[in-house]
């Protein structure tokens, strides 16, 4: 049966929603909406910024005179302004970092801005960069290292208090952040002592003051660390985790497992990519010659968000307090290529029909396609297991053109170029019913 040119996602809904859409309940866990709307952000940029941008160090030790922060030309509406123009959703930024200097005039510490020549004392990055990214519409996020290799009380219970406090005040000071930052590093602090940290209170607080905050870590609670720090997510990815028995930056699941979740976990955790657009997380002159390519960042997003995860890429400011030109002229061209490879839908107007737990596309005529994007109605549960591409100009004889594993948020898929007008999705093992929301296709080719 031939169905009429329906909205492609309202089509595909009906078509896997075999009996009826009201039929369907959620299977297994499911995304909350803050998770969901966290899902569709995709690409967002992070930012290492603090004494070490100009010690060029990447762990600094906390011993740091202050003064060495002092960017000559910081202009935070540069930072968003590009971040905007590249396409990204948001910035999180090293408001802390391991040697606790504090970008913001905390109460709670005294290794901060303030105690820095930089605007004579008077300068906040975190107020700067929260007024830059209201003014150009999009997001904010932070990174609070728990690690503190300056705060005297760090290796104490009662640094547990300092950590909360710290945290409450950058959270009802500057608005609303989308995610806060948790990293696994946990060394020594100035007395040698390691910390114990109180996880559950840290989060409990965080959600209190801001309970639409994502909180990521390497094991969530709603976004985990995938394992690597090269931004590459396994084909298979589960928004699946199984947190029970582990600690938080106490040792985590270990990092295959985190590349690609649990098939059966218990928790709906998804996937986020860190990965850092040079050598290092913070600008170090030495390392220009490492910036990451259009073409090298747009094969990142393919192994990130074409796996159904987000991805964060990380842009360091350099020591004037810019986002250095080689830095922007490698995520406008990255962003160039990211609109041209999605410009024009060659699904976009045909006819659709539903065989046996799979969808026909048929084209008016063939034209070159490379590259094919699955969505599933996550809302529901990630339900997919396994998928198969095929198709032909001829209906009885379809030839694969690709095989995949899981598809989540989004899936993108590419492969050799076909000049076809026949297509077959045919989702070969599932959890449960699945449910495909969209079938994109593209021709990626000229790039
Ligand atoms: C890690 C840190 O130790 C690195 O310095 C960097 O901030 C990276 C994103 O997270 O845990």
């Amino acid at each position: 049966m031939f169905m009429k040119r329906l909205p492609a996602i309202l089509l595909l809904a009906i078509l896997f929603c075999v009996n009826s859409i009201k039929a369907q309940s959620k299977f297994g866990p499911t995304p909350t909406k803050e998770q969901l709307a966290w899902h569709d952000k995709e690409f967002y940029l992070f930012m290492h910024f603090g004494p070490n941008t100009f010690t060029d160090l990447e762990w600094g030790h906390g011993s740091e005179d202050p003064n060495v922060f002092n960017p000559t030309a910081i202009d935070c509406n540069q930072w968003a302004r590009i971040a905007k123009a590249a396409g990204a959703k948001g910035i999180i930024i090293t408001a802390k970092h391991h040697d606790g200097f504090c970008l913001w005039p905390s109460k709670f510490s005294t290794h901060t801005v303030r105690e820095s020549k930089w605007m004579n004392g008077k300068g906040d990055v975190l107020k700067m960069l929260s007024e830059a990214c209201k003014k150009e519409g999009i997001e904010m996020g932070v990174y609070i290292s728990p690690w503190d290799r300056n705060h005297p009380d760090y290796g104490t219970p009662k640094y547990n208090e300092v950590y909360i406090n710290t945290m409450k005040e950058l959270l009802t000071g500057y608005g609303k952040f989308f995610e806060l930052w948790w990293d696994g590093a946990n060394g020594e602090g100035p007395n040698g002592k390691k910390q114990v940290y109180d996880f559950t209170r840290f989060k409990n607080a965080a959600l209190k003051e801001q309970p639409q905050l994502i909180i990521f870590s390497d094991i969530g609670p709603h976004a985990r660390w995938i394992g690597n720090e090269n931004g590459i997510i396994n084909e298979t990815n589960w928004n699946l985790l199984d947190t029970a028995g582990f600690k938080r930056g106490e040792g985590a699941p270990a990092n295959d497992t985190l590349n690609r979740g649990n098939y059966n976990g218990k928790n709906w955790i998804g996937a986020e990519a860190d990965v850092s657009i040079r050598k290092g997380w913070f600008y170090h002159k030495e390392e220009d010659n490492t910036v990451k390519s259009g073409p090298t960042l747009f094969d990142l997003y393919l192994k990130s968000v074409g796996r159904g995860g987000n991805m964060l890429l990380n842009v360091p400011p350099n020591r004037k307090g810019l986002i250095d030109p080689l830095d922007s002229a490698a995520l406008m061209q990255f962003k160039q290529i990211r609109d041209k490879a999605f410009s024009k839908n060659e699904f976009a107007s045909a006819k659709y029909l539903k065989t046996k737990n799979s969808i026909e596309v048929h084209l008016q005529k063939a034209v070159p396609i490379n590259t094919i994007v699955l969505k599933e109605q996550i809302q529901l549960g990630q339900r997919i297991v396994k998928f198969e591409i095929s198709g032909g100009n001829d209906l009885e004889q379809f030839h694969t053109i690709a095989e995949g594993t899981t598809i989540g948020h989004k899936r993108i898929i590419q492969f050799p170029t076909q000049n076809i007008k026949y297509y077959r999705i045919k989702i070969t093992e599932f959890k449960a019913t699945p449910i495909i929301s969209a079938v994109e296709a593209y021709n990626s080719t000229a790039l």
